[in-house]
Protein backbone atom coordinates (compact mmCIF):
# COMPACT_ATOMS: atom_id res chain seq x y z
CA UNK A 1 0.00 0.00 0.00
CA UNK A 2 1.48 3.47 -0.93
CA UNK A 3 0.49 7.04 0.07
CA UNK A 4 0.30 9.85 -2.79
CA UNK A 5 -1.33 13.24 -1.73
CA UNK A 6 -3.52 12.07 0.58
CA UNK A 7 -4.97 9.23 -1.44
CA UNK A 8 -4.44 5.51 -0.09
CA UNK A 9 -3.75 3.46 -3.00
CA UNK A 10 -5.07 0.20 -1.64
CA UNK A 11 -4.15 -3.27 -3.66
CA UNK A 12 -7.06 -5.14 -5.03
CA UNK A 13 -7.57 -8.40 -3.54
CA UNK A 14 -5.53 -10.56 -6.30
CA UNK A 15 -2.86 -8.95 -4.66
CA UNK A 16 -3.67 -11.01 -1.74
CA UNK A 17 -4.54 -8.41 1.04
CA UNK A 18 -7.98 -6.51 2.58
CA UNK A 19 -8.60 -3.43 0.77
CA UNK A 20 -8.22 -0.98 4.06
CA UNK A 21 -7.81 2.42 4.40
CA UNK A 22 -5.25 4.28 5.96
CA UNK A 23 -3.67 6.75 8.36
CA UNK A 24 -3.64 10.30 6.80
CA UNK A 25 0.20 10.34 6.70
CA UNK A 26 0.38 13.98 4.51
CA UNK A 27 3.68 15.08 6.13
CA UNK A 28 5.71 11.47 6.12
CA UNK A 29 9.10 12.51 4.35
CA UNK A 30 10.40 10.49 1.59
CA UNK A 31 14.08 9.46 1.17
CA UNK A 32 15.61 10.86 -1.74
CA UNK A 33 17.83 7.92 -2.36
CA UNK A 34 15.36 5.67 -2.91
CA UNK A 35 14.86 4.81 -6.41
CA UNK A 36 11.23 5.38 -7.82
CA UNK A 37 9.89 2.45 -9.39
CA UNK A 38 6.30 1.43 -9.92
CA UNK A 39 5.88 -1.92 -8.52
CA UNK A 40 3.58 -4.14 -11.28
CA UNK A 41 1.09 -4.55 -8.85
CA UNK A 42 0.16 -0.96 -9.41
CA UNK A 43 -1.45 -1.77 -12.41
CA UNK A 44 -4.54 -3.05 -10.79
CA UNK A 45 -5.16 -0.35 -8.02
CA UNK A 46 -7.77 1.43 -6.76
CA UNK A 47 -7.78 4.69 -5.36
CA UNK A 48 -9.36 5.74 -2.41
CA UNK A 49 -10.32 9.05 -0.64
CA UNK A 50 -9.22 8.62 2.66
CA UNK A 51 -12.35 10.40 4.94
CA UNK A 52 -11.97 13.22 6.39
CA UNK A 53 -11.41 12.15 10.71
CA UNK A 54 -15.01 13.45 12.51
CA UNK A 55 -15.50 17.32 13.11
CA UNK A 56 -18.58 17.59 14.99
CA UNK A 57 -19.03 21.15 15.76
CA UNK A 58 -19.46 21.81 19.90
CA UNK A 59 -22.69 23.98 18.79
CA UNK A 60 -25.62 22.00 17.02
CA UNK A 61 -29.51 22.44 16.85
CA UNK A 62 -31.63 19.67 18.78
CA UNK A 63 -32.91 18.24 15.29
CA UNK A 64 -32.81 15.54 12.75
CA UNK A 65 -33.35 14.00 8.80
CA UNK A 66 -36.53 12.41 8.37
CA UNK A 67 -37.16 10.19 5.67
CA UNK A 68 -40.60 8.53 4.85
CA UNK A 69 -39.69 5.79 2.50
CA UNK A 70 -40.47 2.05 1.59
CA UNK A 71 -38.64 -0.75 1.48
CA UNK A 72 -38.48 -1.14 -2.14
CA UNK A 73 -37.03 2.58 -1.88
CA UNK A 74 -33.83 1.59 0.10
CA UNK A 75 -31.37 2.57 -3.33
CA UNK A 76 -33.14 5.74 -3.77
CA UNK A 77 -32.82 5.96 -0.36
CA UNK A 78 -28.90 5.44 -0.27
CA UNK A 79 -28.87 8.27 -3.39
CA UNK A 80 -30.21 10.64 -1.19
CA UNK A 81 -28.14 10.18 1.97
CA UNK A 82 -24.99 9.27 0.09
CA UNK A 83 -25.43 13.05 -0.54
CA UNK A 84 -26.33 14.72 2.19
CA UNK A 85 -23.26 13.10 4.07
CA UNK A 86 -21.02 13.90 1.21
CA UNK A 87 -22.33 17.67 0.91
CA UNK A 88 -22.96 18.28 4.83
CA UNK A 89 -23.59 16.01 7.33
CA UNK A 90 -20.34 14.10 7.32
CA UNK A 91 -19.48 17.08 9.85
CA UNK A 92 -22.29 17.77 11.69
CA UNK A 93 -23.87 14.01 11.92
CA UNK A 94 -27.25 14.96 12.68
CA UNK A 95 -29.44 11.54 12.85
CA UNK A 96 -31.55 10.00 10.53
CA UNK A 97 -35.14 9.26 11.09
CA UNK A 98 -36.63 6.47 8.62
CA UNK A 99 -40.34 6.08 8.98
CA UNK A 100 -43.02 3.48 7.22
CA UNK A 101 -46.38 2.40 7.18
CA UNK A 102 -45.07 -1.54 7.39
CA UNK A 103 -42.06 -2.23 9.19
CA UNK A 104 -38.82 -1.94 7.87
CA UNK A 105 -36.47 -5.51 6.80
CA UNK A 106 -33.94 -5.83 8.06
CA UNK A 107 -32.16 -5.44 4.37
CA UNK A 108 -33.30 -2.02 4.22
CA UNK A 109 -31.20 -1.31 7.87
CA UNK A 110 -28.22 -2.81 6.37
CA UNK A 111 -28.29 -0.80 3.54
CA UNK A 112 -28.80 2.49 5.28
CA UNK A 113 -26.10 2.00 8.37
CA UNK A 114 -22.53 2.24 6.48
CA UNK A 115 -23.87 5.31 4.44
CA UNK A 116 -23.49 7.32 8.11
CA UNK A 117 -21.77 7.61 10.99
CA UNK A 118 -25.14 9.58 12.72
CA UNK A 119 -27.67 7.69 14.76
CA UNK A 120 -30.27 5.54 12.70
CA UNK A 121 -33.53 5.55 13.99
CA UNK A 122 -36.14 2.70 11.56
CA UNK A 123 -40.21 3.89 12.80
CA UNK A 124 -43.29 1.94 11.85
CA UNK A 125 -46.10 4.48 11.54
CA UNK A 126 -49.03 3.87 13.32
CA UNK A 127 -51.92 2.50 12.15
CA UNK A 128 -53.91 5.15 13.35
CA UNK A 129 -51.78 7.72 11.49
CA UNK A 130 -52.24 5.81 8.16
CA UNK A 131 -55.87 4.73 7.86
CA UNK A 132 -59.61 6.22 7.64
CA UNK A 133 -60.68 8.54 10.41
CA UNK A 134 -64.19 7.58 11.04
CA UNK A 135 -65.73 10.21 10.14
CA UNK A 136 -65.01 9.56 6.18
CA UNK A 137 -66.83 7.49 3.84
CA UNK A 138 -64.99 4.83 1.99
CA UNK A 139 -67.07 4.02 -0.58
CA UNK A 140 -67.05 7.27 -1.12
CA UNK A 141 -63.36 7.78 -1.24
CA UNK A 142 -63.39 5.33 -3.77
CA UNK A 143 -65.39 7.13 -5.92
CA UNK A 144 -63.91 10.08 -5.77
CA UNK A 145 -60.56 8.12 -6.75
CA UNK A 146 -61.78 6.62 -9.66
CA UNK A 147 -62.98 9.77 -10.88
CA UNK A 148 -59.95 11.77 -10.45
CA UNK A 149 -58.48 8.62 -12.28
CA UNK A 150 -56.94 11.44 -14.99
CA UNK A 151 -55.31 13.74 -12.37
CA UNK A 152 -51.84 13.07 -11.16
CA UNK A 153 -51.93 10.37 -8.07
CA UNK A 154 -55.92 11.03 -8.31
CA UNK A 155 -56.84 7.23 -8.58
CA UNK A 156 -54.46 6.47 -5.57
CA UNK A 157 -55.47 5.43 -2.12
CA UNK A 158 -51.79 4.96 -0.32
CA UNK A 159 -50.58 8.55 -2.32
CA UNK A 160 -53.47 9.91 0.13
CA UNK A 161 -52.67 8.66 2.99
CA UNK A 162 -49.00 9.68 2.23
CA UNK A 163 -49.82 13.44 2.20
CA UNK A 164 -52.30 12.96 5.08
CA UNK A 165 -49.19 11.81 7.28
CA UNK A 166 -47.16 13.89 5.81
CA UNK A 167 -49.69 16.76 6.41
CA UNK A 168 -50.44 15.94 10.23
CA UNK A 169 -48.46 12.83 11.70
CA UNK A 170 -44.73 12.27 11.19
CA UNK A 171 -43.82 15.05 13.36
CA UNK A 172 -45.09 13.50 16.50
CA UNK A 173 -43.77 10.04 15.78
CA UNK A 174 -42.33 8.71 18.77
CA UNK A 175 -39.17 9.28 17.53
CA UNK A 176 -39.64 12.54 16.09
CA UNK A 177 -40.84 13.83 19.57
CA UNK A 178 -37.45 14.03 20.77
CA UNK A 179 -36.60 16.51 18.09
CA UNK A 180 -36.95 20.56 17.62
CA UNK A 181 -36.26 20.89 14.07
CA UNK A 182 -36.68 18.33 11.14
CA UNK A 183 -35.32 18.59 7.35
CA UNK A 184 -37.53 16.11 5.38
CA UNK A 185 -35.89 14.24 2.90
CA UNK A 186 -36.97 11.98 -0.29
CA UNK A 187 -35.07 9.05 -1.80
CA UNK A 188 -33.68 10.02 -5.21
CA UNK A 189 -32.90 13.38 -4.95
CA UNK A 190 -29.69 15.45 -5.52
CA UNK A 191 -28.00 17.83 -3.71
CA UNK A 192 -25.60 19.61 -5.26
CA UNK A 193 -24.10 22.32 -3.45
CA UNK A 194 -21.41 21.64 -0.65
CA UNK A 195 -22.91 23.00 2.31
CA UNK A 196 -20.11 24.54 4.89
CA UNK A 197 -22.78 26.32 7.16
CA UNK A 198 -25.62 24.60 9.83
CA UNK A 199 -29.13 25.13 7.79
CA UNK A 200 -30.20 24.26 11.38
CA UNK A 201 -29.11 26.60 13.64
CA UNK A 202 -29.66 29.37 10.84
CA UNK A 203 -32.89 28.18 11.65
CA UNK A 204 -32.32 28.68 15.13
CA UNK A 205 -30.50 31.74 15.82
CA UNK A 206 -32.75 33.52 12.81
CA UNK A 207 -36.18 32.37 14.70
CA UNK A 208 -37.43 30.94 11.40
CA UNK A 209 -39.64 28.12 11.37
CA UNK A 210 -40.43 27.40 8.20
CA UNK A 211 -37.87 26.90 5.01
CA UNK A 212 -38.01 25.98 1.47
CA UNK A 213 -35.76 25.65 -1.61
CA UNK A 214 -38.82 25.86 -4.42
CA UNK A 215 -42.04 27.18 -5.01
CA UNK A 216 -44.89 26.10 -7.32
CA UNK A 217 -48.65 26.21 -8.39
CA UNK A 218 -50.33 23.21 -7.18
CA UNK A 219 -52.94 21.80 -9.93
CA UNK A 220 -56.25 23.14 -8.77
CA UNK A 221 -57.89 20.21 -9.64
CA UNK A 222 -56.63 18.01 -6.32
CA UNK A 223 -57.97 21.32 -3.65
CA UNK A 224 -60.80 22.40 -5.27
CA UNK A 225 -62.16 23.21 -1.70
CA UNK A 226 -59.08 23.57 0.27
CA UNK A 227 -59.17 27.30 0.47
CA UNK A 228 -63.13 27.41 1.14
CA UNK A 229 -62.22 25.27 3.95
CA UNK A 230 -59.47 27.35 5.25
CA UNK A 231 -61.54 30.44 5.18
CA UNK A 232 -63.82 28.79 7.25
CA UNK A 233 -60.92 27.98 9.78
CA UNK A 234 -59.77 31.68 9.67
CA UNK A 235 -63.34 32.58 10.78
CA UNK A 236 -63.50 30.47 13.17
CA UNK A 237 -60.08 30.92 14.69
CA UNK A 238 -59.49 34.42 13.89
CA UNK A 239 -56.66 34.77 17.03
CA UNK A 240 -54.85 31.86 15.54
CA UNK A 241 -53.97 33.71 12.51
CA UNK A 242 -50.69 35.45 12.72
CA UNK A 243 -50.17 39.19 12.56
CA UNK A 244 -47.81 39.91 9.50
CA UNK A 245 -48.71 37.45 7.73
CA UNK A 246 -48.36 36.27 4.06
CA UNK A 247 -51.91 35.92 3.14
CA UNK A 248 -50.52 38.11 -0.06
CA UNK A 249 -48.07 35.20 -1.26
CA UNK A 250 -51.03 32.55 -1.23
CA UNK A 251 -54.06 35.02 -2.50
CA UNK A 252 -53.89 37.69 -5.07
CA UNK A 253 -56.97 39.22 -3.77
CA UNK A 254 -56.81 39.84 0.04
CA UNK A 255 -57.84 36.03 0.60
CA UNK A 256 -60.81 36.03 -1.38
CA UNK A 257 -59.47 33.38 -3.59
CA UNK A 258 -56.10 30.99 -3.26
CA UNK A 259 -52.89 31.49 -6.26
CA UNK A 260 -52.18 27.83 -5.33
CA UNK A 261 -48.48 29.17 -4.65
CA UNK A 262 -46.90 26.62 -2.50
CA UNK A 263 -43.54 25.52 -1.22
CA UNK A 264 -42.41 22.37 -2.28
CA UNK A 265 -42.24 20.17 0.87
CA UNK A 266 -40.11 17.15 -0.56
CA UNK A 267 -38.02 19.34 0.81
CA UNK A 268 -38.42 21.24 4.26
CA UNK A 269 -36.88 22.40 7.49
CA UNK A 270 -38.73 23.08 10.12
CA UNK A 271 -39.70 23.48 13.44
CA UNK A 272 -41.55 21.05 14.43
CA UNK A 273 -42.49 22.37 17.80
CA UNK A 274 -44.88 24.91 15.80
CA UNK A 275 -46.18 21.99 13.80
CA UNK A 276 -47.14 20.09 17.52
CA UNK A 277 -48.14 23.58 18.78
CA UNK A 278 -51.98 24.84 18.90
CA UNK A 279 -52.24 27.07 15.68
CA UNK A 280 -50.84 24.02 13.12
CA UNK A 281 -52.90 21.72 15.06
CA UNK A 282 -56.07 23.29 15.01
CA UNK A 283 -55.58 23.72 11.31
CA UNK A 284 -54.70 19.82 10.75
CA UNK A 285 -57.83 18.97 12.35
CA UNK A 286 -60.04 21.50 10.78
CA UNK A 287 -59.30 19.86 7.52
CA UNK A 288 -59.30 16.66 8.45
CA UNK A 289 -62.44 16.96 9.92
CA UNK A 290 -63.75 18.83 6.06
CA UNK A 291 -62.24 15.12 4.53
CA UNK A 292 -60.64 16.87 1.66
CA UNK A 293 -57.38 14.21 2.17
CA UNK A 294 -59.44 11.58 0.72
CA UNK A 295 -62.93 13.21 -1.27
CA UNK A 296 -60.02 15.49 -2.71
CA UNK A 297 -56.42 14.70 -3.10
CA UNK A 298 -54.88 17.53 -0.80
CA UNK A 299 -51.11 17.66 -0.65
CA UNK A 300 -48.91 17.91 1.88
CA UNK A 301 -47.14 20.94 0.27
CA UNK A 302 -50.32 23.06 -0.02
CA UNK A 303 -51.27 22.15 3.58
CA UNK A 304 -48.37 23.33 4.92
CA UNK A 305 -47.73 26.44 3.01
CA UNK A 306 -50.84 27.77 3.46
CA UNK A 307 -49.83 26.77 7.37
CA UNK A 308 -46.75 28.69 7.27
CA UNK A 309 -48.04 31.80 5.39
CA UNK A 310 -51.03 32.31 7.41
CA UNK A 311 -50.40 30.98 11.05
CA UNK A 312 -46.71 32.02 11.53
CA UNK A 313 -45.48 36.18 10.55
CA UNK A 314 -43.74 36.63 7.15
CA UNK A 315 -40.25 36.90 8.82
CA UNK A 316 -40.58 32.84 10.19
CA UNK A 317 -40.16 31.99 6.58
CA UNK A 318 -36.71 31.41 4.74
CA UNK A 319 -35.79 30.55 1.33
CA UNK A 320 -32.39 28.97 1.37
CA UNK A 321 -31.50 29.78 -2.25
CA UNK A 322 -27.76 28.21 -1.34
CA UNK A 323 -29.12 24.70 -0.91
CA UNK A 324 -28.52 23.12 -4.35
CA UNK A 325 -31.09 20.85 -4.72
CA UNK A 326 -33.07 18.62 -7.94
CA UNK A 327 -36.47 16.31 -6.92
CA UNK A 328 -37.41 15.71 -10.94
CA UNK A 329 -38.05 17.22 -12.08
CA UNK A 330 -37.08 21.37 -10.95
CA UNK A 331 -33.92 22.14 -9.31
CA UNK A 332 -32.68 25.14 -7.24
CA UNK A 333 -29.02 26.06 -8.50
CA UNK A 334 -27.59 29.30 -7.19
CA UNK A 335 -26.06 31.24 -10.09
CA UNK A 336 -24.36 33.98 -7.55
CA UNK A 337 -20.48 33.33 -7.88
CA UNK A 338 -19.44 32.61 -4.10
CA UNK A 339 -22.08 29.81 -3.92
CA UNK A 340 -22.07 28.21 -7.42
CA UNK A 341 -18.36 27.71 -7.05
CA UNK A 342 -19.17 24.60 -5.07
CA UNK A 343 -22.08 23.10 -6.99
CA UNK A 344 -22.32 21.04 -9.77
CA UNK A 345 -25.78 21.98 -10.85
CA UNK A 346 -26.33 24.19 -13.99
CA UNK A 347 -27.32 27.53 -12.71
CA UNK A 348 -29.60 28.45 -15.79
CA UNK A 349 -31.48 25.15 -14.73
CA UNK A 350 -33.38 27.13 -11.83
CA UNK A 351 -37.32 26.89 -11.50
CA UNK A 352 -37.10 29.75 -8.69
CA UNK A 353 -36.45 31.95 -11.46
CA UNK A 354 -39.06 30.94 -13.70
CA UNK A 355 -42.52 32.72 -14.45
CA UNK A 356 -44.33 29.77 -12.92
CA UNK A 357 -42.54 30.17 -9.77
CA UNK A 358 -43.95 31.81 -7.09
CA UNK A 359 -40.33 32.28 -5.48
CA UNK A 360 -39.51 35.94 -7.05
CA UNK A 361 -43.34 37.11 -5.15
CA UNK A 362 -41.83 35.34 -2.03
CA UNK A 363 -38.88 37.26 -2.23
CA UNK A 364 -40.67 40.90 -2.62
CA UNK A 365 -43.20 40.21 -0.17
CA UNK A 366 -40.49 39.81 2.09
CA UNK A 367 -38.56 42.26 1.10
CA UNK A 368 -35.43 39.87 0.68
CA UNK A 369 -32.78 40.53 -2.24
CA UNK A 370 -33.77 39.07 -5.21
CA UNK A 371 -31.48 35.56 -6.85
CA UNK A 372 -28.78 36.24 -9.18
CA UNK A 373 -29.84 35.37 -12.54
CA UNK A 374 -26.91 33.42 -14.62
CA UNK A 375 -26.94 35.74 -17.47
CA UNK A 376 -26.07 38.49 -14.98
CA UNK A 377 -22.65 36.28 -13.87
CA UNK A 378 -22.02 34.78 -16.57
CA UNK A 379 -21.20 35.36 -20.34
N1 LIG B 1 -43.53 4.07 3.48
C1 LIG B 1 -44.14 4.69 2.47
N2 LIG B 1 -43.64 5.84 2.00
C2 LIG B 1 -44.28 6.44 0.97
C3 LIG B 1 -45.45 5.89 0.37
N3 LIG B 1 -45.83 6.71 -0.65
C4 LIG B 1 -44.93 7.71 -0.68
N4 LIG B 1 -44.00 7.56 0.30
C5 LIG B 1 -42.90 8.50 0.65
O1 LIG B 1 -43.49 9.79 0.71
C6 LIG B 1 -42.68 10.75 0.08
C7 LIG B 1 -43.42 11.37 -1.11
O2 LIG B 1 -43.73 10.37 -2.05
P1 LIG B 1 -43.37 10.52 -3.59
O3 LIG B 1 -43.74 9.24 -4.24
O4 LIG B 1 -41.94 10.97 -3.73
O5 LIG B 1 -44.37 11.66 -4.02
P2 LIG B 1 -44.13 12.90 -5.01
O6 LIG B 1 -42.81 13.52 -4.60
O7 LIG B 1 -45.30 13.78 -4.73
O8 LIG B 1 -44.11 12.33 -6.38
C8 LIG B 1 -41.39 10.03 -0.29
O9 LIG B 1 -40.48 10.20 0.79
C9 LIG B 1 -41.81 8.58 -0.41
O10 LIG B 1 -40.73 7.72 -0.09
C10 LIG B 1 -45.96 4.66 0.90
O11 LIG B 1 -46.98 4.13 0.47
N5 LIG B 1 -45.27 4.11 1.95
MG1 LIG C 1 -41.00 12.73 -4.33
Amino acid sequence: MSLHNGLASVNTPTAGRQPILQEHKQHSVQTPTKKKTTPKHRKNTILIQKPLPPKIPARRANAAFVMLVRNTDALGARMTIRQIEDRFNRNFQYPYVFLNDVPFTEEFKELMRPMSRANMTFGLVPTEHWSYPEWISKTKAQETRKAMKNIVYGWSESYRHMCRYQSGFFFQHEAMLPFDYYWRIEPDVEYSCDMDFDPFLYMQDNNKKYAFTMSLPEYMETIPTLWNVTRDFMEKYPHLVAENNSLDFISDDGGKTYNTCHFWSNFEIADARWMRGEAYQQYFNHLDQAGGFFYERWGDAPVHSIAAALLLPMDQLHFFKEIGYFHAPFYNCPAEPELQIKCHCNPSRNVNRERMSCTNRFLELAGVKGMVYPEEVFD
